[in-house]
């Protein structure tokens, strides 16, 4: 039950109860091995918080500003896709939660809610992130809808050039829209609440491989059919510069894993940039983006924001964060095994608890603000 998730493990629990396992292990698995998806947590656990006592924290101020805007927590909902495929209320539900927290959400190229209906249903931080598709017209009429809609920021994904070896997902025969198969077919008979949904419910939308959204055109594809020939693997720096120009407005990078990309991020006048592995999605072996905090901290020297995207369970991994120098914490797995446990009660919960360790963590840090937080307060272990 709901009310027994006490942190984000108990979420994934609940999510693994509710969903048909070829799901669930799109949603948990990651690239290979797994290893990088693993230390994107244990990373947080080399370094220590050291704490500061009787320092008044009866009145703590737990808001910020992100890429622009008032944030009341420093923390994002990271941008992820085929939401509607883990619970039928998909990104409105995250989007809800987040305006009801005052907090950032992001709704990826590949949602399965349009731009506009997300953009409709609230005025709070909300950011688009795109994924260069090879058709132009495609990049180019997604830029105008975000533009249009009134969306805050545009993140480029730039970690997906091809797809990251997803060993759950091959086994399973993942495609979206989701397909029934032999090994799975049990699974989803005994979800009947998740399978009725998706048997009965809209189906989703995405851009498809003739390039454009069509209401349910039925065509099933796996992620790395989709990443593989939709994508555009030439995608350099000078698509980056343009399409930072063709957006106009706050512009992000997501998946700087070096301090020499960041440095070209500052180059290109990127606003912000998201150090992240996308999950461990891709390159398993790769660093964790809280390793690579400090050396992109210095490297950037402040002229910009710095998104830490990976690994985030526990509100003393966005506090860590924050002290190592980055202006938020933000996370895709941390809030999605809620939405596919409860919906946006689920979200909303996941939210709260979030929000109350980062309000006890700084109590017991010893400071009331943020901007306290800085890296005299970790050591390494
Ligand atoms: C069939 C399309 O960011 C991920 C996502 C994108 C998946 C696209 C799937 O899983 O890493």
């Amino acid at each position: 039950r709901l009310s027994d998730c006490h942190n984000i493990d108990d979420f994934r629990r609940l999510a693994k109860q509710r969903l048909p396992w070829p799901v669930f292990d799109y949603i948990d698995g990651a690239a290979d091995d797994e290893v990088t998806k693993a230390r994107n947590t244990s990373a947080f656990d080399t370094m220590d918080l050291v704490p500061d006592v009787l320092a008044g924290v009866g009145q703590i101020d737990t808001s910020c500003q992100i890429m622009g805007r008032h944030s009341a927590l420093p923390l994002v909902l990271s941008p992820t896709a085929l939401q509607r495929a883990f619970h039928r209320d998909g990104e409105r539900a995250v989007a809800q939660a987040a305006a009801r927290f005052g907090i950032w959400f992001g709704i990826s190229s590949l949602a399965t809610h349009s731009i506009e209906e997300i953009a409709a249903l609230t005025d709070g931080p909300k950011l688009f992130q795109l994924y260069v598709h090879k058709d132009q017209g495609l990049n180019a009429s997604m830029i105008e809808r975000c533009q249009t809609a009134g969306f805050d920021a545009l993140a480029l994904t730039v970690d997906t050039i091809v797809s990251g070896k997803r060993e759950r997902c091959l086994r399973s025969g993942f495609t979206t829209p989701p397909r029934f198969s032999a090994s799975s077919l049990w699974s989803y008979a005994t979800r009947p609440r998740w399978t009725l949904d998706y048997v009965f419910g809209p189906k989703f939308r995405l851009p498809n491989l003739d390039g454009h959204v069509e209401e349910g055109s039925g065509k099933a594809v796996s992620i790395q059919d989709y990443f593989n020939t939709m994508l555009d693997t030439n995608m350099d720096w000078d698509t980056a510069a343009r399409i930072r120009q063709d957006w106009g407005g706050t512009f992000a990078l997501k998946g700087i894993m070096s301090a020499g990309d960041a440095r070209k991020a500052v180059e290109i006048g990127a606003d912000a940039i998201w150090i992240s592995n996308h999950g461990g999605r891709q390159l398993d072996g790769s660093r964790a983006p809280f390793d690579q905090l400090r050396e992109i901290v210095e490297a950037v020297d402040g002229e910009i924001e710095i998104i830490l995207d990976g690994g985030v369970r526990r509100g003393t991994h966005v506090l860590k964060s924050l002290a190592a120098g980055a202006t938020a914490a933000s996370g895709g797995r941390l809030y999605l095994y809620a939405l596919a446990a409860a919906g946006q009660d689920g979200v909303e919960r996941a939210v709260q608890i979030l929000k109350e360790e980062i309000e006890r963590g700084m109590r017991l840090m010893g400071v009331t603000s943020i901007d306290q937080l800085a890296p005299d307060r970790l050591r390494r272990r």
